[in-house]
């Protein structure tokens, strides 16, 4: 019998091996792959997420978690394909240029995978011209944007700028990473300000009305 709730205790704790094998027996128990998914694995992921905002539980169980979800969803992707179970949204998310911290992005990025969105990483150091194509290329309806340094925030700006510049004003922008504030999101005219990964995916649900 398909136990999401296991399910979910599996992802969280980072049980990777119970966490698929608790998908595989939800898909021979004949359950909606959009069921397993959001029932499941993301409310496994939400709960550690939670914890991890109110600092109950630190980076590595987030890592190992979201590696329980890496390893469940990729059985369970090919079926949600399948049934047409459509992302909540695209995010194109990476740190700025000249900065190469990406253990925070690549938190957030975990967590949007988490939380249902499809996210193309285009990684560390990223100029604002491969924001701006890769916008083109993937439509994303949300572009997040890390950046660790005092030296390379107002580099988001200049991402900002650049998708402005490029026509591609309908896309919603929200930034990130320890010097950065609510107040710095505002000056440089960012859809948003997210000060933790959890935190990032409700902006994104939240400013694309997916919440
Ligand atoms: Co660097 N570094 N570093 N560093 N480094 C800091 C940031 C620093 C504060 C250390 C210090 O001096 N106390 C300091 C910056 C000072 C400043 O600008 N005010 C600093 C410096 C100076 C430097 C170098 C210049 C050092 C040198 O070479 N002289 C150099 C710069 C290199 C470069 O980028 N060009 C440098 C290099 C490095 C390493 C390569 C050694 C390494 C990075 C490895 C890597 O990322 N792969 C490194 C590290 C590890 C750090 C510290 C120690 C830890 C950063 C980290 O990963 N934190 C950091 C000190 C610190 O922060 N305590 C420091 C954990 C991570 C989970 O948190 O990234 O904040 P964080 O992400 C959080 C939130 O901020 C938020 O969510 C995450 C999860 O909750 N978040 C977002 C992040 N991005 C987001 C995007 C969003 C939303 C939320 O989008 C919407």
């Amino acid at each position: 019998m398909a136990d999401l709730q296991a399910m979910a205790d599996a992802v969280e704790r980072g049980d990777q091996k119970a966490a698929v094998q608790a998908v595989q027996d939800a898909l021979d128990a004949g359950m909606e792959p959009g069921t397993i998914l959001n029932d499941g694995l993301i409310a496994g992921m939400s709960s550690i997420g939670v914890k991890f905002k109110n600092n109950e539980v630190f980076i590595p169980e987030v890592l190992i978690a979201a590696r329980a979800m890496g390893g469940a969803m990729e059985l369970l992707e090919p079926k949600l394909v399948e049934t047409g179970v459509k992302p909540k949204g695209t995010v194109v998310i990476g740190t700025v240029k000249q900065d190469l911290h990406d253990i925070g992005k690549n938190l957030v990025a975990m967590m949007l995978k988490g939380g249902g969105f499809h996210v193309t990483d285009l990684g560390v150091d990223v100029d604002p011209e491969t924001f701006v194509e890769a916008v083109k290329e993937s439509q994303p309806q949300v572009v997040a944007l890390s950046a660790l340094l005092t030296t390379t925030m107002p580099n988001m700006k200049q991402v900002i700028d650049a998708l402005k510049g490029a026509g591609l004003s309908d896309v919603k922008i929200i930034i990130g990473g320890a010097p950065v504030t609510q107040d710095f999101a505002d000056q440089i005219g960012a859809d948003g300000y997210a000060s933790d990964a959890g935190s990032a995916v409700d902006l994104a649900a939240d400013l694309i009305g997916a919440a």
